[in-house]
């Protein structure tokens, strides 16, 4: 089959990681860039060789010449850019978070089901090599059924300094982190029915909230807690790692700093090295996050060239995204948030 053309909207500071994972996925290749800063666009252009670059994302699309867009900007601008793919009837990957709110997201979602188009959130966290493993691990059920959860990423690693805006924004960890802890807790045990949340700021410098816990009632019956902070300093830093714990009817299991898997059941105790695998262009401690890149974007070309829904569709991902929505809710009211009245 001939390889997909995508391109590529936003060359900022993450859009380097999806361009080597682009270059690394078989199937499809990048064909043209976009960003409407000169510089970045230069930068982007030049180290992976593409010569086709716009500064405006309306005349590339009409120039046309690819079957998929990458939407690697931030927040505000996903909207607009989703609708202008589906406009164009051109199928999108758009970066998490969705959108600025959940109605910004179901507008998204109609848009692209209007237009006939298939939409993925580039939500990569679920597809990291440990998180896969454990997943393959109540796959084979060899802890039961889970009936209890705790997904934690507790850090002090400065992201500011890559991500300057994440500083800026009325809103921060939930937004920013928690949706991909929330989406891991939806992938290993469900999707949820309520939620209560409580936030603090502990960093003065910066204007959102940097420590959430979420306490979560999923609608198979387990209960799971999802804590997020970047404000704790440790002998080791973590960073990017989601730990985990499941308590199953028929044992446990506990993927824990430095990406060591252990189950426990009637049969005894097995512990796995579910390291994730250093990409050549990847460096530490990032090689977790990058690795996951290129696996959801190899993931997307094989979906499309089957015609297939992606794991993390927009659909799907509207169900994360409630999540972010009612954890903010219930940390202003301090009350538990239904999140089918979000649907
Ligand atoms: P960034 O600010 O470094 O880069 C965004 C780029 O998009 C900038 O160069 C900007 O000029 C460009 N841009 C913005 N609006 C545009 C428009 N309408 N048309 C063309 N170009 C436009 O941001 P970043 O840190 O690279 O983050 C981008 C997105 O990636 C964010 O949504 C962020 O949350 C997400 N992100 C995801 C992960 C992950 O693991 N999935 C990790 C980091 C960041
Ligand atoms: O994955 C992300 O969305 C990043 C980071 C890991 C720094 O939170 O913004």
């Amino acid at each position: 089959m001939p390889d997909l053309k995508g391109a590529l909207i936003g060359c900022g500071f993450f859009a380097v990681n999806q361009m080597h994972g682009w270059n690394d996925v078989k199937g499809a290749a990048i064909v043209a860039i976009c960003d409407r800063d000169p510089e970045r666009l230069k930068i982007v252009g030049e180290q992976f060789g593409i010569e086709r670059r716009y500064t405006d994302a309306g005349q590339m699309f009409a120039d046309g010449g690819f079957d998929f867009v990458d939407i690697a900007t931030t927040v505000n601008s996903h909207r607009a850019l989703v609708e202008l793919a589906a406009a164009n009837n051109i199928p999108a990957i758009c970066q998490k978070p969705f959108a600025p709110t959940l109605a910004d997201a179901k507008a998204m979602v109609a848009a692209c089901d209007a237009a006939g188009i298939p939409l993925m959130i580039h939500e990569n966290f679920r597809w990291q090599t440990p998180i896969q493993a454990v997943r393959k691990a109540l796959d084979s059920g060899a802890i039961g059924t889970p009936f209890w959860g705790r997904f934690s990423f507790r850090s002090g690693y400065d992201v500011f300094s890559g991500q300057p805006y994440l500083a800026e924004g009325k809103r921060f960890i939930i937004e920013d982190l928690g949706i991909h802890t929330l989406d891991i807790a939806r992938y290993i045990l469900g999707d949820v029915a309520s939620l209560s949340a409580r936030t603090k700021r502990v960093n003065p410098k910066i204007n959102g909230e940097d420590v959430a816990t979420i306490l979560l009632d999923h609608e198979n019956g387990a209960t799971s807690i999802v804590d997020v902070s970047y404000a704790t300093k440790q002998a080791i830093e973590p960073f990017p790692e989601t730990l985990i714990e499941i308590d199953g009817t028929d044992g446990s299991l506990r993927l824990s700093q430095g990406y060591e898997l252990q189950v426990t059941n009637a049969e005894g105790t097995v512990n796995t090295d579910v390291a994730p695998t250093l990409l050549p262009w990847a460096s530490r401690p990032w090689h977790n996050i990058q690795e996951s890149v290129y696996a959801i974007q190899q993931h997307w070309a094989d979906s499309l060239l089957h015609r297939k829904e992606t794991s993390t569709s927009g659909a799907d991902n509207l169900k994360t995204f409630a999540l972010v929505e009612a954890a903010y809710a219930s940390a202003a009211s301090k009350a538990t948030v239904e999140i089918g009245t979000l649907l």
